[in-house]
């Protein structure tokens, strides 16, 4: 089901001219509400009213996370804070968090975004949908509690946690659509197992699975073990939080909702605009936001654009899955390795269960890398020859894929640590 016909199926001459005016109005309301937009526009020499075409977004300066940081809490919004309706902030791992704004319109419009992205993953009114992502000031459960709630399905506020209780809860009150970020369902997935149920028994039939990367092979795997069909979204609080795009059932890239986040992916390097099928780094611009408009947003994500026509009937130009973050990829001996990549690698192997663990260490001058892996069976650890064979394997396929040599340590079965929301796979213990 397509939610916004209008929208979602306009011609492309259509989305561009919409795109083209609400983009020469936000620069322009930003500019005249938002002293630090004004400030910096005057000082690169920028006048907000002399876009004439959509590529004179590029002579735009960007805006990163930290000027959200340095102008904690309210700065950057550009009304008076009697018309906000609601403020979210992103986790952060350090100091303030990053604090969001919503004015009831901006409410009104990431509710639809939500929708949209539910009815393409095809959430339907009949649904029970179990949110089982942490409420609170994350953006992910309740941006996608309304917008499922927008398309009549009855929601489930779970939250995220008490793994065993969210296994009752799913199958007693017979969710049909599980929300939650990927490595939580592959919890999930695990405790249904160890707790003895059969997933028959269970009325899920779709998962909509956002908030942090996941490859194609993982999204295969829970879609083996929860017996769903898997959706993929993403989204960024600084720009709304989930609603930016997400994948509709041919799922060959998610649908951006252009006419309200302007997306450009760019070299890292040079800033230039990459053509499609090649990745670079997402910059978004909201095109319509009331409360707190974000202008040229550096995402540090690391997508591709393709906007060859889908068998759907959305017009929308779509994003490919995320391969990382300009920030996670680790350079190891000089060569470029995105976690991303292992994971491929690894849920691609049967013998290979859903958990991994990436330590890098610096010994002298050489990095190295260990992957530690959970078998999916204990019972392949204790032939020792089979042991050697499969650690063997892995490392013949990470070298493949990776060029490089990684440690591999096996591991029993459920002695990783799990995750309730994102998921952190990766630590670097080098002092770089
Ligand atoms: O994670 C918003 C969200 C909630 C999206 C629920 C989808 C579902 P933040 O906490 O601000 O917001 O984190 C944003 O998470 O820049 C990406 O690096 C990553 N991310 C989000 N969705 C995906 C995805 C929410 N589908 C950051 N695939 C983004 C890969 C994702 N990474």
């Amino acid at each position: 089901m397509i939610f916004d016909k209008k929208h979602e199926t306009m011609s492309v001459e259509e989305m561009r001219a919409l795109q083209l005016e609400r983009l020469r109005h936000i620069v322009r309301y930003a500019y005249d509400h938002v002293p630090f937009y004004k400030k910096k526009y005057d000082e690169a020499g920028f006048d907000p009213d002399s876009i004439r075409t959509l590529d004179d977004i590029r002579r735009i300066p960007f805006t990163v996370k930290s000027d959200l940081r340095d102008n904690y809490p309210y700065g950057l919004i550009s009304t008076e804070k009697k018309n906000l309706m609601r403020i979210h902030a992103s986790s952060g791992t350090s100091g303030k968090p990053t604090v969001v704004c919503y004015t009831k319109k901006d409410m009104k419009i990431w509710t639809e975004c939500c929708a949209r992205l539910a009815a393409a993953a095809g959430v339907r009114k009949s649904d029970i949908v179990q949110i089982s992502f942490g409420y609170g000031l994350f953006t992910g459960a309740l941006g996608m509690h309304q917008g499922c709630e927008r398309l009549g399905a009855a929601i489930i506020p779970a939250s995220a946690g008490n793994t065993e209780r969210q296994v009752m809860l799913l199958k007693d009150l017979q969710a049909t659509v599980l929300v939650c970020t990927p490595s939580y369902a592959l919890y999930i997935g695990e405790m249904i197992e160890k707790l003895g149920y059969d997933i028959k028994d269970f009325k899920l039939r779709l998962g909509l699975f956002g908030s942090e990367a996941s490859t194609e092979e993982m999204h295969r795997e829970i879609a083996r073990k929860l017996n769903i069909f898997t959706n993929d979204n993403y989204g960024l609080s600084e720009i709304i939080g989930p609603g930016v795009s997400g994948e509709c059932s041919e799922k060959c890239g998610m649908h951006i909702n252009e006419d309200h986040f302007y997306p450009e992916v760019l070299d890292p390097e040079t800033f230039e605009p990459v053509p499609d099928g090649t990745y670079g780094e997402l910059v978004l611009t909201t095109l319509t936001k009331e409360g707190m408009p974000v202008i040229r947003y550096r995402t540090k994500d690391i997508t591709t654009l393709d906007h060859t026509p889908c068998k759907c009937g959305r017009t929308t130009v779509r994003m490919a899955k995320l391969r990382g973050r300009t920030d996670d990829m680790l350079i190891i001996r000089g060569v470029n390795v995105f976690p991303s990549q292992i994971e491929g690698v690894l849920m691609n192997m049967p013998e290979v269960g859903g958990q991994y663990e990436i330590v890098v260490t610096r010994e002298g001058y050489m990095d190295k890398i260990e992957v530690k892996v959970e078998v999916a069976d204990g019972s392949l650890l204790v032939d020792y020859d089979n042991l050697i064979k499969l650690r063997e394997k892995i490392r013949h396929n990470l070298k493949t894929v990776l060029q490089l040599d990684a440690q591999v340590k096996l591991v029993e079965p459920l002695t990783l640590q799990r995750f309730e929301g994102k998921s952190k796979r990766v630590t670097d213990l080098r002092k770089l």
